[in-house]
């Protein structure tokens, strides 16, 4: 590894963070050792780190880093090991065009809205006209998704990649939730997808611990 005289990487957050997840994933892929900090987004450690409090974070020697795709292109470019992104432009171009959907238009719908709807509930109930206004939108992100999966064994195409690492952790919380269980049941070529990437050690070894509770809203976003 060209970086093995320095520092060992640290990943702050919790496993339960979707994109806490996906760096995890991208530090094992390209075979980078790490050790995680497990702390809340509220977490002081976070606020001084993110503008915005938001996880995950890391560090490496004095670099302080956040923001998921950031963290990633370090891990990517800083050490040795498979490319998470493909280096020909249009492979880059391609990738980088999945992971910017699922950053800007797909997260946003799934997981800080809709999974926030659960999370927010107090008894774990949330207020059925959100999620009736939610529904439309997420039709349209597993219809746009199992679209693309129908004729791309990946998110980007025939290779597994950081795209996929994106959206994996996602799609985990989707199993959770009933709107989004019964919308994935609808979509098999997503499911299909999700099969194949969920044997990768990579997720095995990510997968988030189960629990109930108001430990999953604390674990998760908050
Ligand atoms: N754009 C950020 C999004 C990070 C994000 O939304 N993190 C969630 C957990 S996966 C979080 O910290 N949520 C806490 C909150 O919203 O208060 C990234 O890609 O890193």
């Amino acid at each position: 590894m060209a970086t093995s005289d320095k520092p060992e990487l640290e990943i702050i957050g919790a496993p339960w963070g979707n994109f806490v997840r996906t760096v995890c994933m991208a530090a094992r892929e390209k075979g980078v050792p790490y050790t995680q900090t497990v702390v809340r987004p509220t977490d002081p450690e976070v606020a001084a780190i993110h503008p915005f409090s938001l996880v995950p974070c890391a560090r490496h020697g004095d670099l302080v880093l956040f923001e998921s795709r950031a963290i990633c292109t370090y891990i990517d470019d800083a050490f040795d090991g498979p490319p998470l992104v493909p280096r020909d432009a249009r492979g880059a171009a391609i990738t980088e065009q999945w992971i910017a959907l699922v950053l800007t238009t797909i997260d946003p719908v799934l997981a800080r809205q809709y999974i926030s709807a659960y999370l927010a509930a107090p008894d774990g109930k949330p207020d059925s006209a959100t999620i009736e206004a939610l529904l439309p939108k997420m039709h349209k992100c597993f219809a746009v998704l199992d679209e693309r999966l129908a004729v791309s064994r990946y998110l980007s195409g025939d290779e597994f990649n950081l795209s996929d690492m994106m959206l994996f952790p996602l799609m985990w919380f989707m199993r959770l939730k009933p709107e989004s269980a019964a919308m994935l049941e609808e979509a098999p070529h997503i499911l299909d997808w999700y099969a194949r990437v969920a044997e990768r050690q990579s997720a095995r070894e990510t997968e988030p611990p189960v629990v109930t509770g108001p430990a999953v809203a604390c674990g998760a976003f908050g």
